[in-house]
């Protein structure tokens, strides 16, 4: 029998995320703790992670309060390893699939996305680099999804899809941002331009399509709030925004 868990957790956080949806599809009760990670508490390196990151989990123990946590329970880090880990704990999810061939594959599409995807992730709209590494990044990553199966790996969504998730969902969310107010760290009209690229010129129908599948999950509803992202990436791309031309004369 599964033992108390407590999520350390950042709603901005894609790691995070994957967690958050892991336990969503277990469809397993925990305690959940928002750390700030502009301000991060005094006792979450020494007593949680000491990486000080987001996730962590703090498996076992008593139950106390997330803010005081007990040396009691066994902590355990890294979005990998703990979507593993409630998979091991929830055996009967579908998280990761039965089948030896499933699951190989649904490990293979995962390493894809940490070695292949990831590294490609932010440059163009974090770092305001070329776009085009990003795309066949994307393009790479799309042609492992199967064309008659709505997920990664089949028709159950596994832990393939919960390691990708959290990125599209947030790609999307600047792609939004980048086409409706050309947020991004790019240059002026070049966020419009990716977007559109995107959406529209056909080169990732599958995965545009793969993502409407995905959101339509409850797990992905119940873990991921749009609107929380939206206003964060706005305040912190805000001032790499090219200033109007008014300013700019100012
Ligand atoms: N490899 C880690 C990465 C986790 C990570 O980088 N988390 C970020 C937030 S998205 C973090 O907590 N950074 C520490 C900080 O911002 O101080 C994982 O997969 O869990």
């Amino acid at each position: 029998m599964p033992e108390q868990i407590t999520l350390y957790s950042a709603k901005i956080c894609p790691f995070a995320h994957r967690v958050e949806l892991a336990l969503a599809e277990a469809k397993v009760g925990y305690n959940r703790y928002e750390i700030d990670l502009a301000n991060k508490p005094e006792w979450y390196a020494p007593k949680v992670n000491p990486a000080s990151k987001v996730p962590a989990i703090a498996y076992g123990g008593p139950q106390v309060s997330p803010d005081l946590p007990s040396p009691e329970s066994t902590k355990i880090a890294e979005s990998l390893i703990l979507v593993e880990f409630v998979a091991d704990l929830y055996p009967e999810s579908a998280i990761l699939p039965k089948d030896p061939v499933q699951r190989a594959k649904a490990r293979f599409f995962i390493d894809a996305v940490s070695t292949k995807f990831l590294p490609a992730y932010m440059g163009p709209i974090a770092h305001g680099q070329p776009f085009e590494p990003f795309w066949d990044a994307l393009e790479d990553l799309q042609r492992l999804l199967p064309e008659d199966k709505k997920y990664a790996v089949g028709d159950e969504y596994t832990a393939a899809d919960i390691a990708i998730t959290p990125f599209l969902a947030r790609m999307e969310v600047l792609m939004e941002l980048g086409m409706k107010n050309d947020i991004g760290a790019f240059k002026e009209g070049e966020g419009k331009k990716a977007a559109e690229y995107y959406f529209e010129s056909g080169r990732f129908k599958r995965f545009v399509k793969y993502f409407e599948d995905v959101k339509a999950r409850e797990s992905f509803k119940a873990t991921f709030d749009a609107d929380h992202i939206k206003e964060k990436y706005t305040a912190r791309f805000a001032a790499q925004v090219p200033a109007p031309a008014v300013a700019a004369a100012a």
